[in-house]
């Protein structure tokens, strides 16, 4: 396949965001046909399901996970746990695919260490966002978070250290990583409303995958 220079999404590169935040445009191409592989098999497992959250409202996001840890939220609240509720057995493993790009991103932004336990999926259909907030479930918060974004391009919503403060809109492309820690790490973020055309090979949605140490 060619080169596409005329779409921003065909330029790759890497861009510091914040002290602690580094965005590595179209790191997880060479990876493609291995996470789309993975995540069909995932999903069998663990199909996308709707949570509630702690105040009893269906999240518009469907989500599902693997790895020996997987996020979940009902009206008890929010965490992490070793079985999938839906199936009452354990979430499926990681595929060796996924940690070690996780980890290799994650290496390049200057987190040497992340071995990642946990790996949250969320689908975007059209209309479909993620309201601000921040990720503090993990047991370990120097930890960073490695993010994936595939399908259909998102806005997404990145703040500071406190709900109220100014946020800028960042665009993420299929095949574009993010990977953020340190003085970064609890900054409240989001993702606006999804819209624009369906992805080529994807359609109409997005999937990101975020890799944590969780437990
Ligand atoms: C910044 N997901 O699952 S990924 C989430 O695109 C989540 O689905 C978004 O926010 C998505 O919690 C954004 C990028 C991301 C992930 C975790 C972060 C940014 C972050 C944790 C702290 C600060
Ligand atoms: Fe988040």
């Amino acid at each position: 396949m060619s080169l596409d220079l005329f779409t921003p999404q065909g330029h790759a590169g890497r861009e510091q965001l914040g002290a602690g935040t580094w965005l590595l445009r179209q790191r997880a191409v060479p990876s493609l046909a291995q996470l789309q592989a993975g995540l069909r098999q995932i999903l069998r497992q663990a199909p996308l399901r709707h949570l509630t959250t702690p105040g009893g409202q269906r999240m518009a996001v469907a989500m599902s996970n693997c790895g020996s840890l997987g996020w979940h939220s009902d009206t008890a609240g929010y965490r992490y746990q070793r079985i999938d509720p839906l199936s009452g057995q354990p979430w499926p493993p990681m595929p060796a695919a996924f940690s070690a790009l996780a980890t290799a991103a994650a290496a390049e932004a200057g987190y040497p260490d992340f071995q990642p336990d946990a790996c949250l999926i969320n689908r975007y259909r059209p209309g479909d966002g993620l309201s601000l907030h921040q990720d503090r479930n993990e047991r370990d918060l120097l930890q960073p978070v490695v993010s994936i974004s595939l399908g259909m391009t998102a806005s997404f919503i990145w703040g500071g250290l406190q709900r109220t403060g100014r946020s800028r809109k960042l665009p993420l492309y299929h095949g574009d990583m993010l990977v953020w820690g340190g003085p970064d790490r609890l900054r409240f973020h989001g993702v606006a409303p999804l819209q624009g055309p369906p992805h080529a090979e994807w359609g109409g949605k997005r999937i990101n995958l975020t890799f944590r140490r969780a437990g």
